[in-house]
Parts: C-alpha cells; sequence; structure tokens
C-alpha cells in the first residue's frame, strides 16, 4: 500500500471517528455501569418474557422509540398520559396504532425493584428495541445511554413523524429537520423489515396512485400482486400486512436528548414525577 492511500485510509477512520464522537456527544454506551449494572439483563427478562406473548413486541417498541425521538427528540415524551398541563402525545394522529405502552410499564417496574430512580424511560425504550432487534435476528449495535425523561409532552409537535401519506422530498425534511441524512432514511426503514402495518396506510399505492388509475410503479409486480390479495380495492382498511422493506439507529436515538440535569428519571413513565 502506498504512503498516500495509507494517509488517506487513516484521515477517514479519523473523520470517521469524529463524526461519531460528535455524535454521541453526551451519551454513553457506559453510563449505567456503576449506578444500575444489571439494566440490560433486567430489560432482556422482561422483553423476552413479553415476546411470549406477543412476537410483535420488537416492531411495537422500536416505533415508540422512533415516534418518541422524532418529537422534541428522544426524551420519553411519548409515554406521558394526559394529565394536568400534559396533552398526551398519544391522542394524535401520528401515534395511532401505536402500542407496547404496558411492557414499558413492566421494564420499568423491573428496574425501579434494582437501581430506584437510576434508568430513564426514555433510555428503556432504546435499550429494549436494541435487543428486540437482535432477538429477531437484526443487527446490533452499542446503544447509547443517559438520556432523561421530559416533564412536558408536545401533542403538536407529532407533525414531525413522517407520514405514510408523504413524498419522498417531504419524508426526507423530516429526517433532515433533526439531523438525520438520507443514508439514515434508507436504514432506519429497515425497521420495517419486521411488524406490520394496516391495509390503509398504503392502499392508495395498489390501485389508483396518485390518481393515475395504476398502483405505484415504482413497487416490485409480483410483491404487488400479493399486496393487492391482503389488501382488496375497497376492502377492509384494518386488515393487517407483513412489513417488507433493512437499520442509524444511534443515530435516531441520538436526536436531541436531555441529559446532565434537565429534565428528570421518572418512576412512572406514564407521569412526571
Ligand atoms: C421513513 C418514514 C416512515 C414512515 C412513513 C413510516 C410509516 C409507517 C406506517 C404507516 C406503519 C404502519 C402503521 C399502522 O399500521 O398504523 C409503520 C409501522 C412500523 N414502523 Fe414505520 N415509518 C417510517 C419510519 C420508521 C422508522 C424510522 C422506524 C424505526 C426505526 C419504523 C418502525 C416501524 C415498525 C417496527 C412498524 C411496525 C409496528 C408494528 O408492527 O406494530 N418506522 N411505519
Ligand atoms: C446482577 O445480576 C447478577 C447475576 O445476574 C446478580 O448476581 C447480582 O446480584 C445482580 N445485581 C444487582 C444489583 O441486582
Ligand atoms: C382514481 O382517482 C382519480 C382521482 O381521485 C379518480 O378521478 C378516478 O376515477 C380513479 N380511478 C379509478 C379507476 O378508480
Ligand atoms: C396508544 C394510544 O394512546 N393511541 C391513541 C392514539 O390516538 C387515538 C385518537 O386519535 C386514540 O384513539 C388512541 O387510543
Amino acid at each position: 500500500m502506498s504512503s498516500s492511500l495509507i494517509s488517506i485510509v487513516a484521515a477517514i477512520i479519523l473523520v470517521t471517528i469524529c463524526v461519531l464522537e460528535n455524535s454521541n456527544a453526551q451519551l454513553s454506551s457506559t453510563f449505567y455501569t456503576t449506578t444500575c449494572p444489571n439494566v440490560t439483563s433486567v430489560v432482556r427478562g422482561v422483553v423476552e418474557q413479553a415476546q411470549q406473548n406477543d412476537i410483535r413486541i420488537g416492531a411495537k417498541l422500536i416505533r415508540v422509540h422512533f415516534h418518541d425521538c422524532f418529537v422534541n427528540g428522544c426524551d420519553g415524551s411519548i409515554m406521558l398520559d394526559n394529565a394536568d398541563g400534559i396533552d398526551s402525545e398519544k391522542d394524535a394522529v401520528p401515534n395511532q396504532s401505536t402500542d407496547g405502552y404496558d411492557v414499558v410499564d413492566d421494564i420499568k417496574t423491573a428496574l425501579e425493584n434494582v437501581c430506584p430512580g437510576v434508568v430513564s424511560c426514555a433510555d428503556i425504550l432504546a435499550i429494549a428495541s436494541q435487543i428486540l432487534v437482535s432477538a429477531n435476528g437484526g443487527p446490533t449495535w452499542e446503544v447509547q445511554l443517559g438520556r432523561r425523561d421530559s416533564r412536558t409532552a408536545n401533542r403538536a409537535g407529532t407533525t414531525a413523524i413522517p407520514s405514510p401519506f408523504e413524498n419522498l422530498e417531504q419524508i426526507t425534511k423530516k429526517f433532515s429537520d433533526v439531523g438525520l441524512d438520507s443514508t439514515d432514511l434508507v436504514a432506519l426503514s429497515g425497521a420495517h423489515t419486521f411488524g406490520r402495518a394496516r391495509c390503509v396506510t398504503f392502499v392508495h399505492r395498489l390501485y389508483n396512485f396518485s390518481g393515475s388509475g395504476n398502483p405505484d410503479p415504482t413497487i416490485d409486480t409480483a410483491y404487488l400482486e400479493t399486496l393487492r390479495q391482503i389488501c382488496p380495492n375497497g376492502g377492509n382498511g384494518g386488515t393487517l400486512a407483513d412489513l417488507d422493506l433493512l437499520i442509524s439507529m444511534i443515530n435516531m436515538g441520538n436526536i436531541r436528548p436531555l441529559t446532565g440535569s434537565d429534565g428528570e428519571i421518572r418512576s412512572d413513565c406514564k407521569r412526571v414525577n
């Protein structure tokens, strides 16, 4: 290898390390090493149990993590129920069909038993997502921790969540608004390799795309046939189809977290302390 090639490679590695370190500015994979060393095994125990009853739990929780991160950053705001001064994000349209909150509560209870007041609800979503994606044959990554929980929700802010009725340009804009690029968009859409979607969220692409009288030409024809069988034109919009699309989880988990002394560590993910 020539020395110039070596220096180019070295420069690329250096830049990559700087970018990674920069994007993880405040979070760290060792955040709970002294304060809650068993955090991962405790979360793993609860989610493995939950998966026995609901094979979709990984899909549900990663989606809650995504919807949390896109509204005011990864601060657990999505988990707050309506209360005095809290206009719950769960009541907004994009949340519809988000689920798995009861399992978050079970994880929280288990963690409060071993290390009370230490692990945030926002971090629970990040840890559970990593464990379940790996357990389901997906890639694994070193989950970054240290997020704190918000004392507020932002229902109006849920418009920042990408919608299935938006085009690529609109969705790309929503990703760039939270500091994610088109590579992140493609990689994170890989989360759709598990989980399910209701026909109502994509049937507009199967029969009369943009009023053309034809299906969306970008859909593979064999896959189109499969989807049409599951979702007949004018059929039940609530029918579920398996999602089949491959994961930039660290970047997403780094969206504007609360850290240091900002926010709090909720003792109940559904309520501020
Ligand atoms: C790129 C923009 C995105 C759009 C437009 C989008 C849209 C959707 C829609 C329409 C559904 C079906 C919801 C329903 O049936 O009500 C869905 C499900 C899902 N989404 Fe996304 N999504 C996006 C990005 C993401 C990201 C970044 C993740 C996670 C990293 C994610 C994870 C999931 C999962 C796992 C499911 C299945 C949930 C379940 O089975 O309960 N999505 N998404
Ligand atoms: C952590 O887990 C280990 C083994 O799983 C156990 O021996 C230890 O008591 C646990 N520590 C705490 C603080 O729960
Ligand atoms: C497709 O949608 C357009 C616009 O909504 C409508 O005018 C047209 O009749 C529809 N075509 C079919 C075949 O349903
Ligand atoms: C999980 C959850 O609370 N979902 C709510 C989302 O918002 C709709 C109303 O738009 C509620 O009916 C759901 O219960």
